[in-house]
């Protein structure tokens, strides 16, 4: 009896690799309105976009608060010569009221840039000194996952961590192609376990009157999209970078961020997706690889309480993520797979991409340009972007030349 239910729950939670298991299935439509009416031109997108915008708010990630915190910058430790005179490194505070947790923005540009450049930002996993062995970088108070490769113990950052993250972030060639790189660490808005949205930012947002938290109260993943957000409104004070032309970047559950800040915030000019997988840009109902009752299991604070009704059920979610892609348009958009992350389901996202095409030929862009997913290392770039590299999940030097390509192509 045991063996049963214990081999029951070994085939409902074991993860399908195999495409001939892909369940059949049917993508909600982008063009049809919720009342059936057709969208039928590009000046009928706008309402149908704020339909599907509140069922991503009300389902999958939670509502966005509207509360406008007072934001105070602290600009300390620049440094106009490192890495032999040739960058510049600076750091500014983000603090949102007294109770505010430390917000650690770290920004590089080139030295040799004489006007406003566009710029990349993204979220670290692991602390803005693991981004450059620079002694410089100042170390996060905030909680983090222990890392013995990067010291990280007792849910603290150490020296040891310095420069363990560098070669995801082609800092020297990002600068050269004449972009700016600005990064904090995704802890230090929502430390990335379930505390009951005690910690971060959350004190500041939530209502001391309320018991019960709302079903569609943001998760994590809104909270470090917010954080993006309020990055961006200090980088549009900032004279050395060009504000209207950044790029948000992210992988894994940073690159489901990335997505959600861009679909949210118009001002970010391109979005990029770096092996977001599911609840990122991978289509829920084919269950390739990580299912969304299985995210909601292993990470019970990244969505809102509603999107546990979807748990074995995707086939009943009212949208699927091809339509999170198409919230963005019609600004550019990139989805990057990796073969090996089967994790992620790279099919998925490719096939989320393509799906949002319709949105993106309607507001007269030329969408993605593949009808299939293309070989392996070979990007297709449209006002939609797409690849899949060889290796496993991972942010490497391959797709950063791809973003810097598709940034040339949009942002110059
Ligand atoms: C995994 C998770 C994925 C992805 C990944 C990451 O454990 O299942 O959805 O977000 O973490 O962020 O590295």
């Amino acid at each position: 009896m045991l063996a049963n239910l214990l081999l029951m729950a070994y085939i409902a939670t074991e993860p399908n690799y195999d495409e001939a298991k892909v369940p059949g299935y049917t993508l909600p439509d982008l063009l049809t309105f919720a009342d059936g009416q057709p969208v039928a031109q590009a000046s009928d997108w706008p309402a149908r976009r704020a339909e599907i915008l509140e069922l991503f708010e009300t389902e999958v990630y939670g509502k966005t608060p509207e509360i406008q915190l007072p934001m105070e910058v602290e600009a300390f430790a620049e440094v106009l010569n490192a890495q032999d005179g040739t960058i510049v490194q600076q750091q500014v505070i983000l603090r949102f009221g007294e109770a505010s947790p430390e917000v650690n923005l770290l920004i590089y540009r080139s030295k040799a840039a004489t006007q406003p450049v566009p710029a990349f930002l993204g979220l670290n996993f692991n602390g803005n000194h693991t981004v450059r062995a620079d002694p410089g970088i100042c170390i996060t108070e905030a909680w983090m996952r222990n890392n013995a490769d990067l010291g990280v113990s007792d849910n603290r950052a150490s020296e040891q961590g310095r420069g363990g993250q560098a070669d995801r972030w082609a800092i020297e060639t990002i600068l050269n192609r004449g972009y700016a790189l600005a990064t904090i660490y995704y802890g230090d808005i929502d430390p990335d376990f379930d505390d009951g949205f005690q910690n971060g930012v959350h004190p500041l947002f939530n209502d001391p009157n309320r018991e019960k938290r709302a079903a569609d109260a943001w998760g994590s993943i809104g909270t470090w999209a917010w954080g993006l957000s309020r990055a961006l409104d200090y980088l549009e004070t900032d004279s050395n970078i060009d504000a209207s032309k950044i790029a948000v970047m992210g992988h894994s559950r940073l690159g489901k961020t990335s997505l959600w800040a861009g679909t949210q915030d118009p001002r970010f000019a391109l979005v990029i997706s770096n092996n977001s997988g599911c609840g990122g840009a991978a289509l829920s109902r084919r269950r390739f690889g990580e299912t969304v009752g299985r995210i909601n299991r292993s990470f019970p604070h990244w969505f809102c309480h509603n999107f546990n009704r979807y748990n074995g059920k995707e086939d009943q979610l009212p949208i699927d993520q091809h339509q999170l892609i198409a919230l963005i348009a019609p600004r550019p958009v990139y989805v990057a797979s990796a073969v090996e992350d089967l994790w992620a389901d790279p099919k998925g996202e490719f096939l989320a991409a393509k799906h949002a095409d319709s949105v993106y030929r309607l507001l007269g862009t030329d969408g993605l340009p593949a009808n299939q997913m293309p070989d392996l290392d070979q990007a297709v770039m449209g006002q939609i972007g797409y690849h899949v590299r060889s290796g496993g999940h991972n942010v490497t030097l391959y797709d950063w030349e791809r973003y810097l390509d598709f940034a040339d192509r949009h942002l110059r």
